[in-house]
């Protein structure tokens, strides 16, 4: 399976009929991933235009010009960035079913993980991409206390998900992370001992959610993304075989 991403010189292709919703986006970007969820679970009706961003079409400043994916072209004009004001934008747009807890209070607690969830993720990109690595072991012990507050928070709520009996707003912005758990030990050639034990919540959580439909609608396999960031890390990426 390949998924074709454009390049300089490739036309910007005419915008989708009938009013549909487009994503620009890049088949292993998490942040792409987190719109594709948001697109999924309300059931939206979508078109994808994969970029390559090693070779940025000139196009794309035009449409986001950061020169950066995820944008979703939402027709008339409206060009929305940034992954979660895509998925809060689409959340206002489409009602059903909701994304964000009704609880103010639930609402402005799970905001704040999503943002914290900033350090999982920048821990991630460091063992994935960083030029001086540091002992594996080191990450791990980073990984683990930046999940200890996700953990909690499953259990202070009692359900499966963040959102309580479906995936809400929280379950979809981290779980782009969650598909790619597996991906820094493949690069490294070293299992990371996860502690299964300290997690019971988090790792049904991840259970729960691989077999939810958004999730496999957009679903890419731990290997896929694996090579594209071993490619990526060994200057040898071509988007197109990945
Ligand atoms: N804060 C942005 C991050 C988006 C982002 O970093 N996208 C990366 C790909 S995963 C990108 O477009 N990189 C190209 C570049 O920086 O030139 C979001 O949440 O949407």
């Amino acid at each position: 399976m390949s998924t074709k991403h454009l390049k300089k010189g490739d036309a910007q292709p005419a915008p989708p009929e009938g009013g549909k919703l487009r994503l620009y986006s890049m088949a292993f970007c998490p942040y792409s991933h987190r719109a594709r969820l948001a697109l999924a679970a309300k059931g939206v009706p979508f078109d994808i235009v994969n970029i390559n961003l090693l070779d940025k079409p000139d196009w794309l400043t035009s449409v986001q010009p950061q020169g950066k994916v995820p944008a979703l072209d939402a027709g008339g004009g409206q060009i929305v960035i940034e992954s979660l004001d895509i998925a809060d934008f689409l959340d206002g747009k489409f009602p059903e079913p909701p994304l964000w807890p009704a609880d103010a209070d639930t609402k402005a607690r799970h905001k704040k993980l999503i943002d914290d969830f900033g350090k999982v993720t920048k821990i991630f990109y460091e063992a994935v991409y960083g030029k001086e690595k540091r002992p594996l072991g080191e990450y791990l012990e980073e990984i683990v206390a930046a999940l200890q507050p996700f953990e909690d928070e499953l259990v202070a709520g009692g359900n499966t998900f963040f959102g309580g009996t479906r995936p809400g707003m929280l379950d979809y912005m981290i779980w782009p992370w969650a598909e790619r758990a597996k991906v820094p030990s493949i690069i490294n050639k070293h299992e990371m001992n996860f502690p299964k034990d300290k997690f019971p919540k988090l790792l049904a959580w991840r259970d729960a959610m691989k077999e939810e439909a958004a999730v496999k609608a957009q679903a890419v396999d731990t290997e896929r993304h694996a090579r594209f960031s071993s490619a990526y890390v060994d200057g040898t990426l071509d988007y197109d075989s990945v």
